[in-house]
């Protein structure tokens, strides 16, 4: 399944989901997922919109359930759009933060772990991880659209986003 054989402009996703990287000190805030899409995976700190909530107020609330600390500094800065071959049409926003307060611990979905930004562990993240990280290392607006088989990437395109 390639990038083109989709409708875009009339896709619309089945959940809506956040990730967010906190990048301090020359590291970034990661986890060891423990269950849910994505289980065994290392990835940011993340989970479903619920109903009413607004991506940012999801963001924040993933990371003080999963890890236990708050983000300071939170701005928006890429959307991602998943298209699996089983049918799965998944929208993620992508956030970054500087700072947090208080120490990450472990919960029930997740372990912390702070990798150096130059040895960001992508062999054991999603495929597409490795496409927009520098994008949002460096600050960049992005927007990204993937197709996925399972857990193999199938394309992408990646820009950075107009207006953002
Ligand atoms: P829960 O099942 O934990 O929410 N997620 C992905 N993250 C990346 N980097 N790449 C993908 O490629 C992803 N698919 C899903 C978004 C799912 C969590 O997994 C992330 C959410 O943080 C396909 O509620």
């Amino acid at each position: 399944m390639k990038i083109r054989d989709i409708d875009w402009t009339t896709w619309q996703p089945q959940r809506r989901a956040t990730l967010l990287f906190i990048v301090r000190d020359g590291q970034v805030l990661l986890i060891h997922k423990k269950r849910g899409l994505g289980a065994g995976k290392v990835n940011g700190p993340g989970g479903h919109v619920e109903d009413g909530e607004t991506p940012l107020a999801c963001a924040v609330r993933e990371v003080e359930e999963e890890l236990g600390i708050t983000p300071l500094g939170v701005e928006p800065c890429g959307e991602l759009r998943f298209q699996f071959t089983d049918g799965l049409a998944l929208l993620v926003y992508v956030f970054r933060a500087d700072d947090c307060r208080g120490e990450p611990r472990e919960s029930d979905e997740a372990a912390p772990l702070w990798a150096p930004l130059d040895k960001v562990p992508f062999e054991r993240m999603w495929a597409d991880d490795h496409t927009w990280f520098p994008m949002m290392l460096r600050g960049e607006p992005f927007d990204g659209w993937f197709t996925f088989d399972g857990d193999t990437l199938l394309d992408f395109e990646l820009k950075r986003a107009q207006n953002a």
